[in-house]
């Protein structure tokens, strides 16, 4: 299932939740493709990226990777995923606009070293207005609660924009300061299986547990804007220096 068949369904869905799973978006020979090409940026693009866009849990050991950003930036691969017809197509159907490609990250929790996901809204970070943006999440690995499922408040992208303070988990640096029981009670742990794809609203209040199992956990995330929308560009340039320094001051990257 694409999306394509039936729209008005995914995009209702989508409204009314804040986010939307497609079962077997890719098939089992695309999900294969992705692997080896993340194998290979791994082995070849890493080497001679900034340092800024790779996050490791221990630093430089090339098995504890837990985030690899701006993928579409440096690999013409990446860059051609990002701007697929199938993505941009189901990307402008939920934001109901034309849409820019943005930001292509791979996330995975390393087994033994892997932190959770604090309960975030990716638009915090986007700082966008008006705040128009989705991230699609497609799983590589079977994903379970027991390796760090993504979790969704129902509901919560229309509510607002929460209030954010610094966390200490690398990648996710600002996470929902007022996390409550009420939150929580209306978390719905989606399980994914490879070429599964979720997408949620830039509001939409998610998290995810650290992986407590033996299995791999990793997965693609791909970012899109509404043209609508206006990036704070000053802000988003002031935010990316402090992360930076205080990064680099944790000796992560
Ligand atoms: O995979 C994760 O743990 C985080 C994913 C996430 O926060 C996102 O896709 O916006």
């Amino acid at each position: 299932m694409d999306g394509s068949s039936n729209r008005e369904s995914v995009k209702q869905e989508f409204d009314r939740q804040g986010y939307v799973f497609l079962p077997q978006f890719l098939n089992t020979d695309e999900v294969e493709e992705l692997r080896r090409e993340i194998e290979r940026y791994v082995k070849e693009v890493v080497p001679r990226i900034p340092p800024r866009d790779i996050y490791f849990e221990v630093k430089s050991q090339p098995d504890t990777i837990k985030q690899l950003v701006r993928m579409n930036q440096y690999d013409s691969f990446f860059e051609k995923l990002i701007l697929g017809d199938r993505f941009v197509k189901l990307a402008e159907l939920l934001l109901d606009s034309t849409v820019m490609g943005k930001n292509m990250q791979w996330f995975n929790k390393p087994t033994g070293f892997s932190r959770a996901t604090p309960p975030h809204q990716d638009g915090y970070y986007f700082m966008l207005e008006p705040n128009e943006a989705v991230t699609m999440w497609l799983a590589l690995d079977e994903i379970t609660e027991e390796n760090g499922c993504v979790r969704y408040v129902t509901g919560s992208h229309l509510c607002g924009m929460r209030s954010h303070q610094r966390t200490d988990t690398l990648g996710f640096s600002q996470g929902i300061s007022d996390y409550r029981v009420k939150d929580a009670r209306k978390e719905v742990a989606v399980s994914a299986r490879p070429g599964d794809l979720l997408v949620h609203h830039s509001l939409m209040i998610h998290r995810a547990d650290a992986n407590k199992s033996t299995r791999k956990r990793r997965a693609l995330g791909l970012v899109y804007y509404s043209t609508n929308a206006k990036e704070d560009s000053k802000r988003v340039q002031e935010y990316m220096r402090t992360l930076e320094l205080e990064i680099a001051s944790q000796e992560k990257i």
